[in-house]
């Protein structure tokens, strides 16, 4: 059965839903610091502090896990507002979770690293698979930390742990929590709720970004790949689309011309200035075939048609 921490995040709430889908709604254990509401619902779940070591092996235990996707995790902005709990939480979490694999020899793990890798002294266009990475944001620290304890682990003990860095991910399912690049899902509430939107970052801000159906696509497609195709233990470059405040916004435009967007950058400027403008994916191109489906025009409208409904019934 599979494990699912932080099943009720952003990422986690999606990719819960297609792996029930996938496996059977009984043989996915979603757990978060509090009980699932709506769809989510529809299945077994457990309360689970992704920081409790104790609880976390008597969980898998008590539902024959073979498998855990790992996705709690104080992200980029939240993060800078307490430091050591966003290592604490980040790091413990992610070891609990590999001593876990090793001591009960789960078939195997996942768990998502990000852009936030890299910083000020990585090469921003078409960033390398292998490069500089001077991350300056405690959760990309965070995450460059625990790419060294995921490839530690399976080299030492053949742990099979796999990873992805996400870039920017936007979804409509679930609110973001505490991201930089947030304001790409903000974004398209405030367009139909306001009809304008005073963003974080300025306009030529330049920021890898994916769909989330393609996300959840990736996370399952190397979940799924061959062990000998999974060269990288580290964690894998992925993207889909780039773009800026600016373009997004254009894109809006085109479903709904009278849009305004306006731009006030603040502390997360600076955040997004230190991640790449660009990322070179062929490593997961080739190894297991990695493909996005969405740019962003097809993003917009799917989101916009997603959202309308919702944003609806909460205004009627
Ligand atoms: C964040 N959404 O903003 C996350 C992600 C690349 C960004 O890691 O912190």
């Amino acid at each position: 059965k599979i494990l699912v921490i932080g099943a009720l995040g952003q990422l986690g709430s999606e990719l819960s839903l297609a792996l029930r889908d996938i496996y059977g709604r009984d043989n996915v254990v979603i757990t978060d610091i509090k009980e699932p509401s709506g769809k989510l619902a529809d299945g077994p779940s457990e309360i689970l502090n992704a920081m409790d070591r104790e609880k976390l092996f008597e969980l898998a235990d008590k539902h024959q896990i073979t498998q855990v996707y790992h996705l709690a995790a104080i992200l980029s902005a939240k993060g800078e507002s307490d430091p050591k709990f966003a290592w604490q939480l980040n790091m413990d979490s992610l070891i609990h979770v590999l001593d876990l694999a090793k001591e009960k020899n789960l078939k195997r793990i996942y768990w998502p690293s990000s852009i936030a890798v890299f910083g000020p002294s990585t090469p921003v266009d078409n960033t390398p698979q292998n490069t500089i990475m001077d991350p300056n944001t405690i959760y990309g620290i965070s995450k460059l930390a625990g790419e060294r304890w995921c490839e530690y682990y399976h080299n030492k003990y053949g742990v099979d742990v796999r990873s992805l860095r996400y870039p920017g991910l936007i979804g409509h399912k679930a609110k973001p929590g505490g991201g930089t690049t947030d304001y790409a899902v903000d974004i398209y509430y405030k367009a139909l709720e306001e009809g304008k939107y005073e963003c974080f970052l300025s306009e030529n801000t330049y920021l890898p970004m994916m769909y989330m159906d393609d996300a959840v696509k990736a996370t399952i497609d190397l979940m799924q790949a061959e062990e000998s195709d999974v060269k990288v233990r580290s964690s894998y470059n992925i993207s889909a689309i780039s773009f800026s405040p600016k373009e997004i916004a254009e894109s809006i435009k085109k479903e709904m011309p009278e849009f305004e967007i306006s731009y006030s950058p603040d502390f997360r400027q600076k955040i997004a200035d230190s991640w790449p403008n660009s990322i070179d994916d062929s490593s997961a191109r080739n190894d297991w075939g990695w493909s996005h489906q969405f740019d962003l025009d097809k993003m917009t409208s799917e989101i916009l048609t997603g959202l309308k409904p919702l944003l609806n019934n909460q205004t009627s």
